[in-house]
């Protein structure tokens, strides 16, 4: 199925070979001595758009623009990125679920965008619906993800229902697929789309860049985290 067809349908597609191994090993030397300089937790890195600049650029580089665009068009930017990275010290799973928040720069209460939380002082909310549905997360394979190492399993179609509760999750389980992805392939999903993982099963790292993408401003006074 064409790229942009498979997201809007399935909401999520798999890119093998999207960004060049050399690149993928300057990613993992860079990650792993700003893990070692920072104060990073072991599962990863939150700000990390913020923290290395250099993955704020391939935000904007050919590879991760031809991504994008199709999906959200040109004026598409980066909002969020999170390193995640599963290895024997850190090793965990993550029931069903969707990604139902996003980071601002500061609390404003504004009529739709509720609850707030902070994680590692950032402050998270849940805004509308079309805001989640009008985004796009794209999530760097660093590392072979195949059955042993904790790939995604996703809910084909799952993000079409808007929020979707707990209880009404555990219908639509039956459909699930497991997205394996080698290292340099990118999983392009739908922020709605229902996934969950596993603990990885070998002992080495499953590392995993994720960056979200939104194409409009936030309302009032609000502004997006990462941007
Ligand atoms: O990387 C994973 O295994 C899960 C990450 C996740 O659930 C998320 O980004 O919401």
């Amino acid at each position: 199925m064409v790229y942009s067809k498979s997201i809007q349908k399935d909401g999520f597609s798999i890119l093998e070979r999207a960004i060049d191994a050399n690149q993928i090993a300057a990613y993992k030397s860079l990650l792993q001595s700003a893990i070692q300089h920072s104060d990073a937790k072991g599962y990863g890195m939150r700000r990390l758009l913020e923290e290395i600049p250099m993955l704020r650029q391939l935000c904007w580089e050919v590879p991760i623009r031809n991504l994008v665009e199709p999906i959200l068009g040109k004026n598409a930017f980066p909002v969020r990125g999170i390193f995640f990275d599963k290895n024997p010290q850190a090793n965990w799973g993550v029931s069903w679920h969707q990604d139902m928040t996003i980071a601002v720069k500061q609390r404003i209460n504004i009529c739709g965008f509720w609850p707030w939380s902070l994680k590692d002082g950032v402050h998270h909310v849940q805004p509308p619906i079309p805001i989640l549905e009008r985004m796009l997360t794209l999530r760097i394979h660093l590392d072979d993800t195949l059955a042993d190492n904790a790939p995604l399993q996703v809910i084909p179609g799952s993000h079409l229902h808007g929020y979707v509760k707990p209880e009404n999750i555990q219908k639509l389980k039956e459909n699930a697929v497991t997205c394996p992805v080698y290292s340099g392939g990118v999983l392009v999903m739908k922020p709605l789309l229902i996934h969950a993982s596993q603990p990885a099963k070998q002992a080495s790292h499953r590392r995993v860049i994720h960056i979200e993408f939104a194409a409009e401003e936030l309302p009032g006074s609000l502004e997006w985290y990462g941007s």
